[in-house]
């Protein structure tokens, strides 16, 4: 070949390889702003729901129970901010006005503020105080005003309005930093209005001029987020039960943006970038009740909860109801802990750090596949132009076990990935991952959850893209089983079921009293049990060798050994499903022999906000008053009673209600049984 032949091939080939490395992939719109990117690395960040809603055992409040009945008498919003710091929230948003119209600041634009309540002799507020802790604790610190104000004489008119926008000037003027201002979407309906007690509807796409508020919100804290309104940044996840959709696009038309499924979901042709946001509580409700203390989300629940929001490119915005005494109660705070432990081991060492990467494309040196195991954010993986699928294996030395893959696009140039799905190779045998998800969508953090399995060889298989792929982090765990205390629950056929809230933990039982260990029964599906008796479960993780605390059940005498007239539903071990009786309309059971009688259980409705709980009653058997008391906190702590006497020979047992919680016409049951030695 001729000389000056030669140089200019090497030229051209140099210059067709600089062209491919240094040439960044379109970007695919619409995309996220800096500000939008950046808040979606917080991942999680904490609500607290506060106010007279929490002393007056209310959700909505009405807009009418005086200013006087807030009286925190132990509050200590450093406890609030270390706790949520210690469970890894990156950021705290107050209701600083909920429904109600109480304001917890400094306010010049109502009297129903918190200067008007015995807290810091009316010298209070809870905006300033939730504000310092943050700056000082190194916390963002968000703001919820509620547009609705069940309290505001005006509420409906236009004063109204110039009120709402004055509120929203003192709390973006004078607290502070803010990284988000939150609007709900609760508006219009009836309320105290000023002492009119009406109902007025408003048109809250116009009412409330959410134009203006974002200019005022921006103007001051360019950065923040804004939920809800006409001009959201951040969209609703469609639901207040904690997650977010599988396929889950940043992108929706905001012209739909009413429609559950589309909130969910995002839309693939979505014209604007607004990624969603699952707000969640960890009890029932979003202010405290008593009532719900026995109803703090499980571990296994808030960690579902993490893996369908996080784990479904949302953010996750964990709700903390403030306890009458003005802190998180000890309950909520100590299982938030264990959670965040949970997450963190969950996600300890990555597998993949070491293995062996290869691809089928690639679009330069620039955009090398190693880029998704850097730990450099701003670093992808790029296929080249017109290659919108790809395919990513990393191989290991030795076996490895895995059972949580994590992968993130580099959303500053668009979400891009429609569908992949995974295999794994273990001594040349190919498998399907199985994800407990469809496999569809990516965005800034997709987390693959599946059983255990075994492989030298993890493939990822990216099938549809809206462009080339940019791939910036893919990593792969263990996590270790998680070992919560099974459920038991026999239904009304006798047939116990036993509930692990991990799918690879081995579950072992008894039926005669003793101690589950990994030698007792193992549970391989549902039995019959049709005695009386007791049922003992463990959960069980044969690698490291641990086990969860032990679940009891105990169990009546079914009822093949007696009849009823009453209803199977309170027979049935679901407490959700419940039967209503009057006062003094009795349940009898009459058993077909005489029996050593003991007790009983009862089971109040378990359903959110359930009333009409059994108070006062009486138990007769054959005929003779046995028992004549009351369920002592049943309002508050609604949970299984257990009532236990000297046993006496009888066929028949008659249980009377006597009243309920809240002079309810019914009463409401969930489950009965009588105890029989
Ligand atoms: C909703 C409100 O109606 C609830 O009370 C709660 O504040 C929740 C976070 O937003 O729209």
């Amino acid at each position: 070949m001729k000389k000056s032949l030669f140089c200019i091939l090497i030229i051209s080939i140099l210059l067709s390889c600089t062209n491919i490395s240094n040439h960044i992939p379109a970007a695919i719109e619409p995309i996220p702003s800096q500000q939008q990117i950046e808040w979606q690395k917080l991942e999680t960040y904490a609500f607290i729901h506060f106010g007279l809603n929490t002393y007056n055992d209310l959700e909505w409040g009405y807009g009418n129970t005086p200013a006087s009945t807030f009286n925190p008498t132990n509050l200590d919003c450093e406890q609030w901010v270390a706790t949520l710091k210690q469970c890894g929230m990156k950021g705290v948003i107050l209701t600083a006005k909920h429904h109600d119209g109480f304001c917890l600041w400094q306010t010049k634009t109502t009297d129903y503020s918190i200067a008007n309540s015995p807290y810091k002799n009316g010298n209070g507020d809870m905006v300033k105080e939730l504000s310092d802790a943050c700056k000082k604790h190194g916390l963002k610190f968000g703001l919820y005003l509620s547009p609705w104000d069940r309290n505001n004489a005006e509420y409906g008119r236009e004063d109204y309005v110039e009120t709402y926008h004055k509120q929203i000037d003192e709390l973006t003027s004078n607290y502070g930093e803010l990284f988000e201002f939150w609007f709900d979407g609760a508006n219009g309906g009836n309320g105290y209005y000023g002492g009119t007690n009406e109902s007025r509807s408003i048109d809250a796409r116009k009412y409330y001029d959410y134009e203006r508020a974002r200019d005022t919100i921006l103007k001051r804290h360019p950065d923040a987020m804004i939920f809800g309104g006409t001009c959201q940044t951040i969209r609703w996840v469609g639901n207040e039960q904690g997650w977010a959709g599988d396929t889950d696009w940043c992108m929706i038309n905001p012209g739909l943006s009413d429609n559950t499924k589309h909130l969910n979901h995002g839309s693939e042709n979505g014209t604007h970038w607004i990624p969603a946001e699952v707000d969640v509580s960890i009890r029932p409700g979003w202010f405290y009740h008593k009532r719900e203390d026995h109803q703090v989300k499980s571990l296994a629940h808030l960690t579902d909860i993490y893996y369908r929001s996080v784990g479904h490119n949302a953010n996750l915005l964990l709700n903390f109801p403030i306890s009458l005494d003005g802190k998180i109660p000890a309950l909520d705070s100590l299982r938030a802990m264990e959670w965040h432990d949970v997450i963190n081991n969950d996600f300890k060492e990555n597998l993949l750090k070491d293995a062996k990467i290869k691809v089928d494309n690639e679009r330069g040196n620039k955009f090398k596949a190693e880029n998704v195991t850097d730990d450099n954010w701003d670093t992808y993986w790029a296929t080249e132009d017109d290659y919108n699928f790809g395919t990513i294996s990393f191989t290991f030395d030795k076996p490895v076990k895995m059972n949580r893959v994590v992968l993130q696009e580099y959303i500053p140039l668009g979400q891009r990935v429609k569908d992949f799905y995974m295999e794994g190779e273990l001594d040349g045998k190919w498998f399907k991952i199985n994800a407990f998800d469809t496999l569809s969508t990516i965005g800034y953090k997709r987390i693959v959850r599946f059983n255990t399995v075994e492989l030298d060889k993890l493939i990822i298989y990216f099938e549809e893209s809206r462009g080339p792929l940019c791939i910036n982090n893919i990593e792969a765990y263990c996590a270790p089983i998680l070992l919560t205390e099974p459920t038991i629950f026999r239904n009304y056929e006798n047939i116990v079921t036993i509930e692990s809230s991990d799918k690879d933990a081995e579950v072992y039982y008894t039926i005669d009293g003793t101690k589950p260990d990994e030698n007792s029964l193992r549970y391989e599906k549902p039995f019959t049990y049709n005695n009386k008796g007791v049922v003992k479960a463990i959960a069980y993780d044969p690698i490291s060798k641990k086990t969860s605390d032990v679940a009891m059940k105990e169990l009546d005498l079914p009822k093949e050994y007696y009849k009823t007239s009453s209803n199977s539903r309170i027979f049935d071990g679901n407490t959700n499903s419940v039967i209503y009786l009057n006062i003094d309309e009795p349940i009898i059971i009459t058993f077909n022999e005489k029996q050593n009688i003991s007790g009983f259980r009862y089971t109040p409705n378990q359903a959110r906000d359930a009333s009409g709980h059994i108070v006062d009653y009486e138990l007769y058997v054959d005929g003779k008053l046995i028992m004549k008391s009351s369920f002592g906190n049943i309002k508050n702590n609604p949970i299984e009673q257990v009532v236990k006497f000297e046993s006496i020979k009888g066929k028949e047992v008659k249980f009377i209600p006597k009243s309920n919680t809240d002079n309810a016409k019914n009463c409401c049951i969930a489950e009965f049984s009588v105890i029989a030695d």
